[in-house]
């Protein structure tokens, strides 16, 4: 039987239901309004900032995504540190690392006798090393929590699809559970079913996701073990997807949503009144890809870039999960380092020094002493300013030391009382005028605004527009924001990676195919969709005569309505522009979705060639517009 989450509640096996702390036993507190946190999920907000580290298989063939039929002997990092990676995790803020303890290809990264595909039988120590474990034992070392992902689709298990896989993919959850610690989250990844090697029967395996996986007992076995462990999951149990790999939560972005499957939509934004408190987690890669890739050295997200993100993701209550994909040596790229360094650094200067220090506060109504305006002053967040049960609508003033230039406004809803305001506008009062600051939907976790300039205010003024029960606010900090250091971008430093400085567009489906060619994935091809029988060309002409193994493509990293990579490809070459030799084809796997760079040899490995001719006949998603960002190539089969 599968249960969905409220018989699941209902059955007593979500312990994670429950609101977290028995609501405060003073008397007099408000009660709790519509779904609340359980206390996992309290500790989890609390990590604000985490990171992803995806390293495999992958990170050794240049592929997103494995096929599951690579040999373990291709993963060997010749210089893996754990230390660096946690280090540099740590240098940006973070507070927790969560590992691909095995991808989509299978590959486990710990020593487990559930599998031969694992690193017993990688070059890695000589199969006696252990990269789960080491990169745990370093995160704990350095005071970050730790956490794993695990995929469970498994393109290299024969049993896929079949009961006996799920067998397999418990007990990998029970030692994970079980060997490493206490994990702070447990993320289970939505791309489920499709080809793969599949223990050589190499076919496609649909499966219906919510039968075969069984959901709510996955989740049960995780907490059985592991009771503070949130689970990233595709059932509503405790974290949810953002709907996007860009980084970039709604604007509001409500915890709650309704108990019903995951729609992508609602994931972005959440919905106001949800019966299941399911909060966001904020994910995106600090490079293109969430492998490493060298050809992606020159495309590292800025310091400034990241700064976006913060606002994007933290800034709307919602949990940050950077990605920092080691190289082939096992860390962290330099040039990664530096950024995430100017980025940390920047975060903590700029959260200093809370600038309310010495304020005095006031409310247009408070509900006695114990919840007084003074509340959201006291740095604790678990003392709160409330009103009486009627006033949903209220106000509170800060009277401010003079002085004080703040471009920084962060609030914070006391989350164990669930979701209050729905609306609210920050006012300031500056040189004997009133003026509005800003105006939101949603508090949540917390709220940072920033202003596009500093504000020298004499009083600053919260007002509660809007709300389903009276507002528990337990803080209002003000702060003044300090820029990172500008780190500046580097070139790849691979001579494999061939230049398309030469390169130009002979003839194509639409104009404007001169910005596949300019290395900027900011500046987008677009065509009408292909239809039946009528695909989308380009033909580009590199100049010269040159060593050619491969292309790759970039697809759009905006998210752009009404257009969509396109699903598959077919490339053909030319040494005159005239005769014509086919060079491959096939599906370019997630693309839709990760929106990274696809490296496509050519079949039958590199040739001299001077034109490329590239035919898209389908989008990835249904869409009115074929958008492709970039086109380059390479010399060395990936
Ligand atoms: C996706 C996966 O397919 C990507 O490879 C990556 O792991 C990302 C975080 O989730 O669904
Ligand atoms: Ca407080």
């Amino acid at each position: 039987m599968t249960l969905d989450r409220r018989t699941l509640i209902a059955s007593g096996l979500a312990a994670s239901a429950m609101p977290a702390l028995p609501v405060r036993a003073q008397v007099g507190a408000p009660k709790p309004w519509g779904a609340t946190p359980s206390k996992r999920q309290l500790a989890w907000h609390r990590h604000e900032q985490y990171a992803f580290v995806h390293f495999s298989i992958n990170t050794f063939t240049d592929k997103e995504w494995g096929f599951g039929d690579e040999s373990p002997t291709l993963f060997n990092p010749t210089d893996f540190d754990p230390h660096q990676i946690v280090a540099a995790a740590k240098s940006a803020n973070m507070r927790g690392i969560i590992l691909t303890a095995k991808h989509h290809d299978g590959f486990c990264l710990w020593p487990t006798m559930l599998t031969e595909h694992c690193i017993r039988n990688s070059p890695y120590k000589n199969g006696k090393g252990d990269i789960v474990g080491e990169l745990e034992q370093a995160a704990r070392r350095a005071g970050l929590s730790f956490g794993v992902y695990l995929s469970p689709w498994d393109r290299n298990h024969p049993e896929y699809g079949r009961p006996a896989y799920i067998d397999y993919f418990r007990k990998q959850i029970v030692e994970l559970c079980t060997r490493y610690g206490e994990l702070f989250e447990f993320w289970f990844d939505g791309a489920n079913g499709g080809d793969g090697y599949y223990g050589g029967a190499r076919e496609t395996r649909r499966i219906d996701a919510p039968s075969y996986y069984n959901w709510p007992s996955i989740i049960a076995l995780v907490h059985q073990y592991q009771p503070m462990a949130c689970t990233f999951d595709p059932l509503g149990a405790e974290i949810r997807w953002v709907g996007n790999e860009d980084g970039i939560a709604g604007d509001p972005c409500w915890p709650t949503m309704p108990n019903h499957p995951y729609v992508q939509s609602e994931g972005n934004s959440g919905v106001r009144g949800g019966a299941l408190w399911w909060p966001a987690e904020t994910n995106t890669s600090i490079r293109p890809g969430w492998f490493y890739h060298s050809d992606e050295d020159s495309k590292v997200r800025s310091p400034e870039n990241l700064i976006r993100y913060f606002d994007t993701s933290v800034a709307r209550g919602t949990n940050m999960h950077l990605n920092l994909p080691p190289d082939r040596r096992g860390r962290i790229p330099d040039q990664d380092a530096k950024i995430l360094k100017s980025f940390g650094d920047a975060i903590r200067a700029s959260f200093a020094t809370d600038l309310t220090k010495g304020a005095v506060a006031h409310a247009s109504s408070e509900r006695g002493s114990a919840f007084a305006a003074a509340k959201v002053l006291d740095g604790n967040r678990e003392t709160y300013w409330t009103t009486p049960d009627d006033v949903t609508t209220a106000s509170l003033v800060l009277d401010l030391p003079p002085g004080r230039p703040f471009d920084l406004i962060r609030i914070r809803e006391h989350l164990p009382l669930g979701i209050r305001v729905t609306k609210f506008a920050v006012d300031a009062e500056v040189g004997g005028t009133w003026q509005e600051l800003a105006v939101h939907e949603c508090i949540s976790a917390q709220r940072i605004i920033r202003l596009p300039k500093p504000v020298t205010a004499r009083r600053l003024q919260l007002r509660i527009v809007e709300g389903t029960a009276c507002p528990a606010i337990s803080e209002v900090a003000l702060f003044r924001s300090v820029a990172p250091v500008p780190v500046p971008a580097i070139i790849s430093s691979d001579p494999t990676i061939l230049s398309t400085a030469a390169w130009r567009i002979v003839s194509a489906s639409a104009p404007g195919a001169e910005k596949l060619l300019d290395n900027d994935a900011k500046t987008i091809w677009t065509a009408p969709a292909p239809t039946a029988g009528k695909p989308v060309v380009v033909t580009i002409d590199m100049g010269t005569e040159q060593s050619v193994a491969g292309f790759s493509l970039t697809p759009s990293r905006q998210v752009m309505d009404g257009a969509s990579p396109p699903k598959g490809y077919m490339v053909e070459v030319s040494r005159d522009g005239r005769v014509w030799q086919p060079a491959g084809g096939g599906e370019l796997p997630n693309i839709a979705y990760a929106l990274s760079t696809q490296r496509l040899n050519f079949t039958g490995g590199a040739r001299s060639v001077r034109y490329l001719r590239l035919s898209f006949a389908e989008t990835a998603v249904p869409a009115a517009t074929l958008a492709i960002a970039g086109i380059s190539a390479f010399s060395r089969p990936r």
